[in-house]
């Protein structure tokens, strides 16, 4: 859309906060949007969001791989040595022994084409990394409320009176919506802010809570247990639109406020007082991020906090349920159906009468029911030789996967390996072909946020030398390898063909949302008046303590975390080609405490090398307001050698908790 005749409005490639950056095509200046969501802000990742697109590192030309090097091929003989290596897979062990990733940078439209792909060529192995990231939050809200996503837009965060922010550092990693907290506080709202070390979200804390790695469901049961014996639970909300009390009642009981200062390390009298504090405010929001589900026990530790929420009745217009989303179209990447067990709208694979639906749609009779494996249980499958080719779009495993010396291990034995991405990343590099795709501003497209707002994004400039839209590319697969329906000459097109999965989208034109401001689907304010469940009541589910799978020993007697900072993005390929951005951090360090710095003789610069079971990392030491026994690496640079790929119920690793030891060098 252009914008006063000038400027061009592009989603930002990061976060999913989803800013709009406005683009002057002659300067190139960046501008921030003054309307929904952003409101004439922006975060530095996207004032300088042109950075890496101008990178001369961009892949221009389809790669081959002979012997070790890549040499330049045309685009036809890429096509169609991919399609013909894809199908003769399929024909000698299956079309499971395929598996596509699909990718939360790229827009719905491209993840609407590749799970299409996926589910045409007969398998459901297609997956995003909402899988490492949100999927325990996914299914945590399914079990609970019936519907996996963010229950309220971000304009409700200004009018509650308190806001518990757990496990998750807005600060750092969603910038632009600490604007909206703040409104909040001014208008008197209280902000508690649980974490496992002083964050920078806590400057903005009436309560900081400075809790024990992995101890999260000890918590908020406790604070359950203060807000039931107290009978500051909201009765009505409860008997009316809830199940599951009784069970909650018994389960919290043990989970005194003393017991609970005994595992979580926080003092028994703040947790009486949050507790209290946010009961009483009368509405509340609770946001929470990584912190909760990069946990073996993340699907229960969603549990437990949603628990709170409806002991409280803050749903609906008091309060709401904020999974904040972490990458610019990860929601819409599961929205679009790129899961490997939910069909587009998170529909599950044996819903028979939605799956023919699509399968019609698409011009065939049925699709694979079966759950396809998640992305975290492909490396396993590829060392056991079930799976043989990977076809990988915008997605970086090589470098985000926990425990990645297995997984590049696991690269190397792949018959096929196909990476379509704006750079030659450290996964690109195993890969058999190599497919250059336009960045975010060389294209058009839809992408839907952490509020469930689809937003369309325009084209500025043309790509560098032969890199391709990715759904053009996905277009040029799907027809080679013959299957139906990939004769797609514009995007809209395919815009309005996913419209048709929707219900609220059905017969509305790609126009109309390139003239809005964006849609929310299915509406603003999920549960107002009853749930998406079955019988459309919550169901309340008693979680018990599930502790980490590593437990810190005499050999390895530290915990490390991972964590986000503001001036980089997550496996670095884009921040790390943004020299603004690189000037903010531009090496990779380990925050220690002040014991641990003294017990081990560490001072602030010096390199230590940190191990864990899997591997082990030179580091710059950082001495920081951190809990003695806890170390806190950065993610962007390389961590996972370090990490443990134990997976949660929703296939999510155990990416917050390692046991690890510091050696100083
Ligand atoms: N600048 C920047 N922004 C980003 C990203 C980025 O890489 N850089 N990535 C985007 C993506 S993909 C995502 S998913 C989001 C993630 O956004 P966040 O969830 O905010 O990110 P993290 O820093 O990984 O983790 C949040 C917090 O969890 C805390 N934590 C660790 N272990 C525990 C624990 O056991 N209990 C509790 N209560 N807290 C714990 C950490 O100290 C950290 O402060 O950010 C998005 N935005
Ligand atoms: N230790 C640790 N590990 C973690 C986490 C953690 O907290 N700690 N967090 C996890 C989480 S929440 C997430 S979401 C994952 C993220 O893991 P990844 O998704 O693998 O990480 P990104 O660096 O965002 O990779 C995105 C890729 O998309 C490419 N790209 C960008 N734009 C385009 C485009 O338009 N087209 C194409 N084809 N490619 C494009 C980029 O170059 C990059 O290679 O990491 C996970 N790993
Ligand atoms: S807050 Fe997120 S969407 Fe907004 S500018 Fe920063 S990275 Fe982009
Ligand atoms: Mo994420």
């Amino acid at each position: 859309m252009f914008i006063g005749g000038r400027v061009i409005k592009v989603v930002c490639p990061y976060c999913g906060f989803g800013c709009n950056i406005l683009i002057d095509p002659k300067t190139l200046k960046i501008t921030p949007y003054k309307g929904e969501p952003n409101r004439g802000k922006l975060c530095p990742k996207g004032l300088h969001a042109l950075e890496f697109v101008f990178s001369k590192d961009r892949l221009m030309y389809p790669l081959k791989k002979v012997g070790e090097d890549f040499v330049r091929i045309s685009w036809d003989k890429a096509m169609e040595e991919i399609s013909s290596r894809l199908l003769e897979i399929r024909e000698n062990y299956g079309a499971d022994a395929v598996a596509f990733i699909a990718s939360s940078k790229v827009s719905n439209e491209e993840n609407y084409l590749l799970q299409k792909i996926a589910r045409l060529f007969g398998t459901n192995n297609i997956d995003n990394c909402a899988r490492l990231c949100h999927e325990a939050s996914v299914h945590a809200l399914k079990m609970t409320l019936g519907t996996g996503a963010q229950t309220n837009p971000y304009s409700d965060l200004e009018n509650v009176k308190a806001v518990l922010i757990w496990g998750y550092n807005p600060a750092e990693t969603h910038p632009v919506v600490m604007d909206y907290i703040l409104k909040a506080k001014k208008k008197g709202a209280k902000i508690i802010v649980v974490d496992v070390r002083e964050t920078t979200t806590m400057k903005l804390a009436d309560y900081k809570v400075i809790i024990k790695p992995g101890t999260d469901i000890t918590l908020a049961n406790a604070i359950m247990n203060v807000i039931i014996s107290e009978g500051l639970y909201n009765k009505d909300f409860v008997k009316t639109r809830t199940t599951g009390f009784s069970e909650v009642k018994m389960g919290v009981k043990k989970y005194t406020p003393e017991y609970a200062e005994k595992v979580t390390g926080v003092d028994s009298r703040l947790i009486r007082e949050v507790a209290r504090v946010f009961a009483k405010a009368g509405s509340g929001a609770i946001m929470w991020g990584m912190g909760l589900t990069q946990h073996v026990s993340g699907v229960e530790n969603v549990l437990a906090i949603i628990d709170i929420a409806l002991l409280l009745g803050y749903i609906g217009d008091r309060g709401g349920l904020y999974p904040m989303r972490g990458q610019n179209n990860v929601q819409g990447a599961a929205y679009m159906g790129a899961l490997s067990e939910f069909l587009p709208g998170y529909i599950p694979l044996n819903d028979e009468n939605f799956r023919k639906r699509v399968a019609r749609l698409w011009g065939v009779k049925d699709l694979p029911t079966e759950r396809g494996l998640y992305l975290t249980e492909l490396w396993d499958a590829i060392l056991e030789g079930d799976v043989k080719a990977l076809y990988i779009v915008g997605e970086n495993p090589a470098v985000s996967e926990a425990n990645v010396l297995k997984v590049r291990k696991a690269l190397t034995k792949l018959d096929l390996l196909v990476v379509q991405d704006i750079f030659l990343t450290r996964t690109a590099r195993f890969a058999h072909y190599v497919l250059p795709a336009a960045a975010f501003c060389e294209k058009e497209g839809s992408y839907m946020n952490s509020e469930r707002r689809i937003q369309w994004s325009s084209k500025v400039c043309n790509p560098p030398g032969e890199a391709r839209p990715d759904w053009v590319i996905l277009s040029e697969l799907g027809k080679v390898l013959g299957l139906p329906g990939f004769n797609y000459s514009r995007v809209e097109e395919i815009t309005e063909e996913y419209f048709k999965m929707f219900p609220e989208l059905e017969g509305r034109s790609a126009e109309e949302l390139k003239n809005s401001e964006g849609i929310i689907i299915p509406y603003r304010r999920l549960h107002t008046i009853q749930f998406s469940t079955p019988d459309g009541k919550a169901r309340m589910y008693a979680v018990e303590q599930i502790m980490p799978w590593e437990t810190p020993n005499g050999e390895y007697p530290l915990i490390l975390t991972t964590v986000r900072v503001i001036s980089h993005y997550n496996t670095g390929e884009m921040t790390l080609r943004s020299p603004s951005l690189v000037k903010l951090m531009s090496e990779p360090v380990v925050y220690i405490s002040r014991e641990d710095a003294e017990k081990y003789g560490i001072k602030n610069g010096d390199l230590v090398k940190v191990e864990t079971r899997r591997g082990s990392l030179t580091l710059k030491a950082k001495i920081a307001n951190v809990k003695e026994g806890v170390i806190i690496v950065p993610f962007h640079f390389d961590a996972n050698v370090l990490t443990n790929d134990a997976l949660n119920k929703a296939g999510t690793p155990e990416l917050k908790f390692s046991a690890a030891r510091i050696v100083k060098l």
